[in-house]
């Protein structure tokens, strides 16, 4: 799953408080140490149009929009950095992705959508090189500072979203034990990567 472009995208995906920004930032800092051409991206993407009404959506229990409108919003909100993503994987870039497809995917899926209905509207987006999954418990999660105010920050969401995700899972995806300590966790994403991007040096 090495794409066509010198620059390489690896997503990072998992239940909230996996840890997910944490590793983003870290991996961000080791490759940017490296010498790496690299930029973190992250979805939702509060800060455009569209995510502005995804955050409003998230932080406001009384918005009310139906759980399709809000699907296509957040598939609206990757589509809308695809230019921009393309453009750096043309240059040589390593985009680290918080979050994308699988995320809309599962979360949507997880309120009964139908699950392939969720899967097409992200049909077509730049595939990743690689899907790393931080596995936490929910148990864990919880000791992690709790859940916030945000929709869907509770666990009985959170377990049947990890349910989609199982179902979501391929092959090829590095899944870690995110109970572990941020060390382990980085050392583990740290291996994984450094693969994808020698084996990106040898195609080159
Ligand atoms: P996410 O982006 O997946 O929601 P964060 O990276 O924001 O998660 O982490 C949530 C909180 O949990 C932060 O306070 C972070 O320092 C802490 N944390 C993340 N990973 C670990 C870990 N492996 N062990 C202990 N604490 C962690
Ligand atoms: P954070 O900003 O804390 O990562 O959480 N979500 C996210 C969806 O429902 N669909 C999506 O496509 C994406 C990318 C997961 C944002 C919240 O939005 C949910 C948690
Ligand atoms: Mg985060």
């Amino acid at each position: 799953m090495v794409s066509h472009y010198p620059g390489r995208l690896i997503v990072i995906e998992g239940l909230d408080r996996a840890g997910k920004s944490t590793q983003c930032s870290r991996l961000f800092r080791t490759l940017e140490q490296n010498g790496r051409n690299v930029e973190m991206i992250k979805f939702p993407d509060r800060g455009t149009p569209m995510g502005q009404i995804i955050d409003k959506y998230l932080t406001d229990n009384t918005m009310n929009l139906s759980d399709q409108a809000i699907h296509l919003l957040f598939s609206a909100n990757r589509w809308e950095q695809v230019p921009h993503i393309i453009d750096k994987l043309k240059k040589g870039t390593v985009l680290i992705v918080d979050r994308y497809m699988y995320s809309g995917i599962a979360f949507s899926a997880a309120k009964g959508l139908d699950f392939n209905w969720c899967k097409s509207p992200d049909v077509g987006l730049p595939e990743p090189d690689l899907v790393i999954f931080l596995d936490v418990s929910i148990e864990t999660a919880s000791k992690r500072g709790g859940y916030g105010e945000e929709r869907y920050e509770n666990a009985e969401i959170q377990s049947r979203v990890r349910s989609q995700f199982l179902k979501l899972k391929e092959s090829n995806w590095l899944w870690i034990d995110a109970n572990k300590s941020l060390d382990e966790v980085e050392a583990e994403v740290n291996n994984e990567v450094q693969k994808v991007l020698n084996n990106s040096t040898q195609n080159r």
